[in-house]
């Protein structure tokens, strides 16, 4: 039994196609708990230190734009091995290499627009929950 804590979100693409009720559904239908949720429009500043590690990256300037430039969810999770599992319910990445089934390949076709995030380890969740639920 591993009870973990991660970080979602619904990015503003998602938000603005009405993807919220559809991603809290499978959430709360897959047994994972909402310990904490917010709808904001992140400061540039926040979306930097998020994704800190992309920085100098040539999509790097575009992802801070995007992510700054709308409404997005952000949520704590809770549950049996949360950080990885949100990920699989997310699917890959890049949306034409999820599995069928994966909020990715269901809602998405681009790189750029990929509807949700989660922390990509136990580092990362500790890490991001500090930023976006100080
Ligand atoms: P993930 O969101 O699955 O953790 P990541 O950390 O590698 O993926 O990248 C963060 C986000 O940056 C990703 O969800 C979408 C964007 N991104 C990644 N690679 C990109 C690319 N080649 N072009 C445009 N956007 C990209
Ligand atoms: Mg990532």
């Amino acid at each position: 039994m591993s009870i973990e804590r991660t970080f979602a979100m619904v990015k503003p693409d998602g938000v603005r196609r009405g993807l919220v009720g559809e991603i809290i559904s499978r959430l709360e239908k897959k047994g994972f708990k909402i310990v904490a949720l917010k709808m904001l429009t992140p400061t540039r500043e926040i979306v930097e230190e998020h994704y800190a590690e992309h920085k100098g990256k040539g999509f790097f300037n575009g992802l801070v734009d995007f992510l700054s430039g709308g409404a997005v969810v952000a949520m704590t999770l809770e549950g049996e091995n949360v950080i990885a599992e949100w990920r699989r319910m997310m699917g890959a990445t890049r949306p034409w290499e999820s599995a069928p089934g994966t909020i990715r390949f269901e809602f998405a076709t681009t790189v750029d627009e990929n509807v949700a995030h989660g922390s990509d380890s136990a580092e990362s969740a500790a890490r991001e929950l500090g930023i976006w639920f100080k």
